[in-house]
């Protein structure tokens, strides 16, 4: 049994994660830069310890700094948050070298998952359904092109190096192959020191819908559903919801145990998302995340479940609370990601909060290392707090959205609550009438 876990990130994710430690009799450990000795997660843990000056690269990034503060803390187990260290396969290596645990799945899984071509292999292997495109790597302008005439114009150019949006290029046609080929394989080469691309059919208008998975790593998973998070700028997610609108009951159990059976046919160990895109009732595969997610609370909320509870359960070597069986959706959940941004431009813009009021009532949750007086830095993430809703279907959750951002108050600097006022009087966003690219034209139409 753990008794102290070291939580390696800050914010509201710290604090999610201290807030299940101590629900299970477990104390937690703090670690921070300079500029984070104020913030909540700090106050909120039992113990904190200093690793590092502001930038990430030298406190919330540093291997060396965070190890040492385990083993100082006397901390059996470190979890990683989402970001910062949680898919570097290097840093789950030197934590098994340590005998410090990972709380999370195997450095090899984390490898296999970040190589795109590999994890889309790996998944088409184990049954799960991907978006046409070319068998692994494509070396030659001659072979893309190729590639192009099978599978048919549009298609798009990814790094396997990539990821999250990163490193993508689009060829509408085939005159457009031979640049978009050497400019993604070049692209690839300067961000990730690895020009392998691969290519697949371009979808034109397609939902993101992302399956939670969760193995006890021994081979036994379950599915919790999917969350629709189509409603992006910049692949930045900006408000996720649990169960998508469109998915019906019968679509979610199919993709849903195909995806846990990959996942125990793998021995996967903890949370996991695997990414499709959602076109025409088809769900194509395009990658998978080994982490717990930003937008995680959705799924909680509809299934009643505590993620970080079970990822460390799995991580001592004890079964999930739960098997497939005991897991029933119930009602709906809308996410919003709060950010110290500055509207039309969505401008970091950290500061100090002269006033700040959390709204509560039925079905409201708020995921906030916020405090009246808190002066957020500027060297993070610009994600200050995340509302979440929970409805019995989806007109409640939307109704108790709207009356929830109304009590909210974060005074003192620029935040992306406006945005979600005038989100909700949308008809789309009320009917759940939307795809990939909806927000961004929104934006355009209405901001720009
Ligand atoms: C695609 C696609 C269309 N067709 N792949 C962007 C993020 C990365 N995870 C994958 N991405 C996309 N891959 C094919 N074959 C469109 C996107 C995409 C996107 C996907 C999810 C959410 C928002 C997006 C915005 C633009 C493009």
């Amino acid at each position: 049994m753990f008794d102290k876990i070291l939580i390696a990130n800050r914010g509201e994710i710290a604090l999610r994660i201290v807030r299940a430690c101590r629900e299970m009799g477990i104390k937690s450990v703090a670690v921070h830069s300079t500029a984070d000795a104020d913030a909540m997660h700090v106050r909120m843990a039992d113990e904190a310890i200093c690793i590092g000056p502001p930038p990430s690269s030298e406190s919330y990034l540093s291997v060396p700094a965070i190890v040492s503060a385990c083993e100082i803390s006397g901390a059996q187990a470190i979890h990683p948050g989402y970001g910062f260290l949680s898919e570097n396969a290097s840093f789950v290596q030197i934590l098994e070298d340590h005998n410090i645990t990972f709380i999370g799945p195997t450095a090899e899984h984390i490898r296999i998952m970040g190589d795109k071509i590999a994890a889309k292999e790996t998944m088409r292997k184990l049954g799960v359904p991907c978006v046409p495109g070319s068998e692994g790597g494509v070396a030659t302008v001659k072979d893309a092109q190729r590639i192009g005439a099978e599978i048919g114009y549009p298609v798009i150019v990814k790094a396997t190096a990539g990821g999250g949006g990163r490193g993508m290029k689009l060829a509408r046609t085939e005159a457009e192959m031979e640049s978009a080929f050497l400019t993604a394989r070049s692209e690839a080469k300067s961000c990730f020191g690895n020009d392998e691309v691969y290519i697949e059919k371009y979808l034109t208008r397609p939902r993101h819908i992302e399956v939670q998975v969760f193995g006890d790593g021994k081979g036994a998973a379950v599915h919790l559903g999917e969350r629709d998070c189509s409603l992006q700028r910049r692949h930045q997610k900006v408000m996720e919801e649990a169960p998508g609108p469109v998915i019906t009951a019968e679509m979610r159990s199919k993709i849903g145990k195909i995806c846990a059976d990959a996942v125990a046919g793998i021995n996967y160990r903890g949370a996991g998302t695997i990414e499709f895109l959602f076109e025409d009732g088809a769900f194509y595969f395009i990658e998978m995340n080994t982490r717990l997610q930003v937008e995680h609370p959705v799924t909680e909320m509809v299934f009643g479940v505590d993620l970080v509870r079970e990822q460390i359960r799995v991580a001592e070597g004890l079964p999930m609370s739960f098997v497939q069986s005991d897991l029933e959706l119930n009602g709906h959940a809308i996410e919003v990601r709060i950010n110290a941004e500055k509207l039309p431009d969505f401008t970091p813009c950290p500061g100090t909060v002269t006033a700040y009021h959390a709204p509560g009532g039925l079905g409201v949750r708020v995921d906030s290392a916020l405090y009246d007086g808190y002066t957020i830095p500027p060297y993070y993430d610009s994600l200050i707090g995340k509302l979440i809703v929970h409805g019995r279907d989806r007109p409640e959750a939307l109704a108790r959205l709207k009356r929830a951002l109304g009590e909210l108050i974060v005074d003192g600097i620029d935040t992306t609550i406006p945005l979600f006022d005038a989100l909700l009087s949308e008809e789309d966003i009320l009917t759940g009438n939307f795809d990939i690219h909806w927000l961004e034209k929104w934006l355009e139409e209405n901001l720009g």
